[in-house]
């Protein structure tokens, strides 16, 4: 039922996605899923008042059309510009908690890496990968969206990923409102609002949900509180820019090989404030436990996110089994 409904609702919306692709998407992802609104063209009075202030994500197609990334990215450019450097990569392996969670799992010549994931799927991605600092001259190629004041320009991240591969699903220690345009392949984004976040699994000290949790399929009786959870989602093509808020949660799945941009703005004195006091002190209590106490942290922060979770969809009357109970 909860399906057919979905199904109706993004078919209403976007009538250029395939209904095959939307029917597997809905059965093979029974969450309670809306739709991200979709816009062409918005001007920032109304982005402000419509998306910014409420922090409602939404996909704006035409946003990049005029940069000239648009035309100009693809592997064989940043094969081009880049192609000798040396590039960290991720596999997308379950941390263990002996080591952080961003350390990378290997590293290659990134033009080897573009062949690859251009060629074949891959689970191998680059996260947060600062390209000013390797390629200053790529900041002409794009240009920040009209609608905030204060970017961080020295940090515009990219992150590039195989078919098949996926981000474990978190928010961002930095607190920034975000503008994420994809290139290339598609990309299916899942996005969660921290409203939610009591009933997400999230690992006291960190900013990410219990890695186990098949987000496509979430085991509802070891996970019960996510049948609490309603989750928006939908599937970036070449240029299109996705404004996700401060505070979503986001578990991005690269379904061909492709790459993104993340550009990030900060909205307010609070916000910096919370970056700054997340990346000074509670970071830095984490990673010393971490390093005391290595896999045996880590498993207490799992059971704790795992008993909390579970005790607020108690409150909540959904279904726990007693085994989880
Ligand atoms: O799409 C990705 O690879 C990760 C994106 C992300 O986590 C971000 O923009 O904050």
């Amino acid at each position: 039922m909860q399906n057919i409904a979905f199904l109706a609702l993004i078919s209403a919306d976007k009538p250029d996605l395939g209904i095959s692709k939307i029917r597997a998407y809905a059965e093979n992802m029974p969450l309670n899923l809306v739709q991200i609104d979709r816009v062409a063209d918005i001007d920032r009075p109304t982005f402000r008042q419509q998306y910014l202030k409420p922090r409602t994500p939404v996909v704006m197609s035409n946003l990049a059309k005029t940069w000239p990334a648009y035309s100009k990215w693809n592997f064989d450019y940043f094969k081009h510009v880049a192609g000798d450097q040396i590039v960290p990569l991720y596999d997308g392996s379950k941390t263990d908690g002996t080591k952080k969670v961003n350390e990378p799992d290997a590293q290659m010549k990134f033009a080897d890496y573009l062949d690859l994931i251009a060629r074949e799927p891959s689970q191998l991605r680059i996260f947060l990968f600062n390209i000013v600092s390797h390629m200053p001259d790529v900041k002409k190629d794009y240009t920040n969206p009209p609608f905030c004041d204060w970017f961080v320009d020295q940090f515009p991240a990219m992150f590039f990923g195989g078919g098949g591969s996926s981000v474990f699903m978190h928010y961002d220690i930095d607190a920034p409102s975000i503008f994420h345009t994809h290139f290339v392949g598609r990309k299916r984004v899942t996005l969660v609002s921290p409203e939610f976040t009591p009933l997400m699994y999230k690992l006291p000290l960190s900013w990410h949900a219990i890695e186990d949790i098949n987000w496509r399929d979430p085991d509802f009786d070891q996970f019960p509180a996510l049948r609490g959870v309603t989750a928006h989602t939908t599937i970036l093509e070449h240029g299109e820019t996705l404004y996700m808020p401060k505070g979503w949660w986001h578990f991005m799945e690269y379904l061909d090989g492709g790459f993104s941009i993340s550009l990030r703005a900060l909205v307010s004195p609070a916000q910096v404030a919370e970056a700054a006091y997340n990346v000074a002190v509670v970071k830095t209590v984490d990673n010393f436990f971490r390093k005391r106490y290595g896999k045996q942290w880590f498993e207490w922060k799992e059971k704790s996110a795992a008993e909390k979770a579970n005790k607020r969809a108690r409150r909540l009357n959904l279904p726990v089994p007693e085994a989880v109970a």
